[in-house]
């Protein structure tokens, strides 16, 4: 049965992708290119890549790009762990968590080889508790929303041909998010009390975000490594770090014709534990509230799919989109095991 359900995927997206290409006179990617790798509607980066090209002088683009990430289920270190048991050590435990991420983002081309780039982004978080009464099960939601983090970057491209481009990046995130969300009135733990840090919407510290990403493009076939961090500078003003984060990720998008691309994406991350404490949050309420609950390794694979318009009033329009799944994750002490993450992206070049 299962196989049969992979064999009619297999056989609809086949034909997607003839319907897609079908009826289409301009099989040269490159002919709207003036120099180095296409950037301008036609590019094959995946969704939830935020960094990948350069853009020609004076060339701007917009991006609208949406994300889900979904977690359930309690691991520590990398097992799965009974929600029943770690009722004993804490008040509340996690069930579900749902995080939603609204971005926002401008890029520049300074000049060939500068472009500057700007991300704004809005945060939803959405948490389902357990609280044990008795013999009984209660089950409740924490929420919190609320603009983040702001990014800047400078890209900058020492090399830059039709086949290879070779991108150096700098940032820095400003802390605009609030890392004072308190809890609904209503809410059965932290009523108008603070939540705890991953319920935050920014990290309350200056970041620094360096970068390098290698792409080469051959035929159809395009080829990404990207190595990138956040490096956090300073202890927030209520006394905590979040930890530095480290990112590979490397990519391969095929190019079936001008309208079409799919990729594969493997991503590893490594996120330092957390130092330093809100003097405000009781440990035993609830595992988030622990500091000792923070960071790990995951590794996730990713499907991609990116759909450039060919309609004249759409021409410079890309729409793409990622589905990724975790492959391992190791994390310390307790948390909620991450199950899937969904990227949409809508750019346009001008
Ligand atoms: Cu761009």
């Amino acid at each position: 049965m299962k196989t049969k359900f992979i064999h009619l995927l297999l056989l609809a997206f086949a034909c997607c992708v003839t319907v897609l290409c079908q009826a289409q006179n301009d099989t040269s990617r490159t002919a709207t290119c003036s120099k180095g790798i296409c950037t301008c509607g036609n590019d094959p980066s995946p969704a939830g890549l935020m960094i990948s090209h350069t853009h020609s002088v004076n060339e701007w683009m917009l991006s609208y790009r949406f994300m889900s990430a979904d977690a359930q289920d309690l691991i520590a270190g990398g097992n799965t762990s009974a929600s029943s048991e770690v009722l004993n050590r804490y008040a509340s435990v996690p069930e579900h968590m749902k995080m939603q991420m609204h971005m926002l983002m401008a890029m520049y081309g300074i000049s060939e080889r500068f472009t500057f780039m700007a991300m704004l982004n809005y945060n939803q978080m959405n948490m389902q508790m357990a609280m044990q009464f008795g013999n009984e099960i209660h089950h409740h939601h924490m929420r919190s929303s609320g603009v983040g983090d702001s990014k800047f970057y400078l890209l900058y491209a020492p090399v830059k041909t039709e086949t290879w481009e070779y991108l150096l990046f700098g940032g820095v995130s400003m802390p605009t998010g609030s890392i004072r969300k308190k809890g609904e009135p209503q809410s059965m733990i932290y009523s108008n009390a603070r939540m705890p840090y991953g319920m935050q919407n920014g990290s309350g510290s200056w970041e620094v975000l360096p970068g390098l990403n290698i792409r080469h493009q051959k035929n159809d076939l395009t080829f990404c490594y990207q190595s990138s961090a956040i490096l956090r500078l300073n202890s927030n003003s209520l006394g905590y770090r979040l930890g530095n984060e480290f990112y590979h990720t490397a990519w391969a998008a095929w190019q079936w014709c001008s309208k079409v691309s799919n990729s594969i994406r493997v991503d590893a991350n490594y996120v330092q534990g957390l130092r330093g404490r809100d003097q405000q949050l009781q440990t035993i309420v609830e595992p988030q509230a622990n500091t000792l609950n923070y960071g790990g390794t995951k590794t996730s694979a990713y499907f991609g799919l990116n759909f450039h318009f060919k309609k004249a009033a759409l021409e410079r329009h890309l729409f793409s989109a990622e589905f990724g799944l975790p492959v391992f994750q190791k994390v310390n002490g307790l948390q909620l095991k991450s199950k899937s993450t969904l990227f949409i992206n809508w750019s346009v070049t001008i």
